[in-house]
């Protein structure tokens, strides 16, 4: 499968530095900031700098130091927002859309870090 990635998205504009972002966080390999129409009071995007249109692109031609680093950039983020889902009160969710069938609006990966209130069910 040859994936194919658009660099006019919007996603690959702001790593450009086109378009502004609420950054939260920047690593070597990600960029963290926040979603422009939140869902919920915490909702912030974390994208890998890479020019990656989805997870399973990213984790089929990713290095190890891209994955590691998208992985613990998600954690961080949670960490600087205050989101703690190691027991007791709070938690988040993780999402990450993919293609048409998952409504996928910008065609860069990106995952979706949400929190801040009680999220419901999954599929809710
Ligand atoms: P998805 O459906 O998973 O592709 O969600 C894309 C998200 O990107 C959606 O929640 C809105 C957000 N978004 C779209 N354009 C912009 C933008 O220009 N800036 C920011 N910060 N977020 C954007």
């Amino acid at each position: 499968m040859a994936y194919s990635y658009d660099d006019q998205n919007i996603f690959a504009k702001i790593l450009r530095g086109e378009i502004p972002n609420d950054t939260v966080l920047e690593t070597a390999h990600c960029l963290a900031f926040r979603d422009i129409a939140p869902q919920a009071p915490v909702h912030v995007l974390v994208i890998p700098k890479g020019a990656y249109v989805s997870y399973d692109h990213f984790a089929a031609e990713a290095s190890d130091a891209e994955i590691a680093d998208f992985t613990r950039a998600i954690g961080e983020v949670c960490r600087l927002c205050d989101l703690h889902g190691g027991g007791g009160e709070g938690g988040f969710r993780v999402i990450s859309n993919a293609g048409p069938h998952a409504s996928q609006e910008v065609p860069h990966l990106h995952v979706h870090v949400l929190g801040g209130r009680p999220l419901g069910g999954l599929l809710a």
